[in-house]
């Protein structure tokens, strides 16, 4: 018996699963009578989330489950750890945009924010993903904010640095499912100005206005998107060194391959911070994901009103949802060298990736649960205003600053 078959015995007594057992319908369990979950209803028959034995996802096609099994699983069955169908996602209920202004940054202010900028902190070489819906890239504020991949050649139709997307010069897209809204979502956009929208160049100030942007777009204009292409934009942010990724975004129904991601990203030390959802229920109850995915490595975020209490729309939960952010009535950036104010969630979770990115490039050196630790340890918690949230609070960076002085001398 030589070494190598020695040491798969070995292997195969403490992870049986993964040696004798594995099997077409072990790594594909959608794929016949093993699933009658509510989940199967909602699969694109033609469309596969595969994920291999190092981790890595890509999204294949093929003409229906049984030809892809043949032809795709069983030649590779080794090299394949899981597979899952695609599904459509409809993203959480549409943020609403706010017709009248009320005080332009009143969020950013209200989390401690300008106290950081003071003092020369304002997200210098900390790169996070908006994994979200369009980003106007030409936009003024946000365009010097954009992390150029500088490998690629813009506009020549040619994938220059071999990374299998073609011109991803200024972010991606990964969006396959057809929509007929000609008109750009303002969501990621948005989402993007509160993360960084550099105030030299219009009237907003993003919580850390000198951080770098990621766009990776998955959801279409009409607000659909697809799980496969979901896992592929997280996969494209790692890949381009995002130490956060912001996900405004929820109502995906059946998560194994999107859980599956998470805690990829989980291994290589990203933070990321989810809103908690529009629906004004209790997600530790009511589960959405990905809020309610619990990961070490994650921040799920509620929405603060302007005088501070939890607003009545956002969702909640004492186990699921840390904090608290600002998320009603909030300035940003909108497509067409616009601003406009939105509410949500969607607008809270990005005011917490922009603290962590300010806490980040003030201490390099420090680790995505260390950044948590500090975001969750330095909640304001006023009397009568208590939110219901993990922490019982709302964010406070300067605070957590000092939090994060204390991890990290
Ligand atoms: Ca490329
Ligand atoms: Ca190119």
């Amino acid at each position: 018996m030589d070494v190598q078959k020695i040491l798969s015995a070995v292997v195969c007594i403490f992870v049986l699963a993964s040696c004798g057992n594995k099997s077409p319908s072990t790594v594909f369990p959608e794929n016949g009578a093993m699933d009658s979950s509510a989940c199967t209803g909602q699969a694109i028959q033609n469309k596969f989330i595969v994920q291999w034995e190092d981790g890595k996802f890509t999204v294949e096609q093929a003409a229906n489950a049984d030809e892809f099994t043949k032809n795709f699983i069983e030649p590779q069955l080794e090299k394949i750890r899981y597979v899952e169908f695609d599904r459509q996602i409809q993203t959480s209920k549409t943020d609403g945009i706010q017709a009248n202004a009320y005080s332009d940054s009143w969020g950013q202010t209200k989390i401690g924010a300008p106290s950081l900028w003071a003092q020369g902190i304002q997200g210098q070489n900390v790169k996070i993903a908006v994994v979200d819906a369009f980003v106007d890239t030409s936009h003024p504020q946000i365009k010097p904010r954009i992390a150029v991949n500088t490998a690629e050649i813009p506009n020549n139709g040619k994938d220059d640095d071999g990374n299998g997307i073609v011109d991803d010069y200024y972010g991606a897209s990964f969006v396959s499912i057809p929509n007929n809204n000609p008109t750009p979502s303002s969501h990621g956009t948005h989402v993007a100005g509160i993360i960084a929208a550099d105030e030299r160049y219009g009237s907003v100030q993003g919580v850390a206005p000198r951080a770098q942007l990621i766009p990776a777009q998955f959801i279409a204009n009409d607000g659909g998107g697809s799980l496969g292409d979901a896992v592929l934009a997280l996969q494209y942010s790692a890949s381009r060194g995002a130490k956060i990724i912001n996900a405004s975004w929820g109502g995906a129904p059946c998560v194994a391959s999107l859980r599956n991601a998470f805690v990829e990203l989980q291994g290589k030390g990203i933070l990321v911070i989810v809103a908690a959802g529009n629906d004004g229920r209790d997600v530790d109850v009511y589960p959405e994901f990905p809020a309610s995915f619990g990961l070490a490595n994650q921040i799920t975020v509620a929405a603060s009103s302007v005088s501070d209490f939890m607003t009545s729309w956002s969702n909640s939960g004492f186990n699921l949802v840390h904090v608290a952010a600002p998320g009603e009535r909030i300035l940003s950036t909108v497509p067409g060298n616009s601003t406009a104010y939105m509410d949500g969630t969607s607008m809270a979770a990005p005011m917490v990736s922009g603290a962590a990115a300010l806490l980040w490039s003030a201490r390099p050196t420090a680790s995505a649960l260390q950044i948590k630790e500090s975001i969750l340890q330095s909640v304001d918690v006023v009397p009568g205003h208590e939110f219901k949230v993990k922490t019982q609070g709302r964010i406070n960076v300067q605070k957590a600053f000092e939090v994060l002085k204390q991890l990290v001398p």
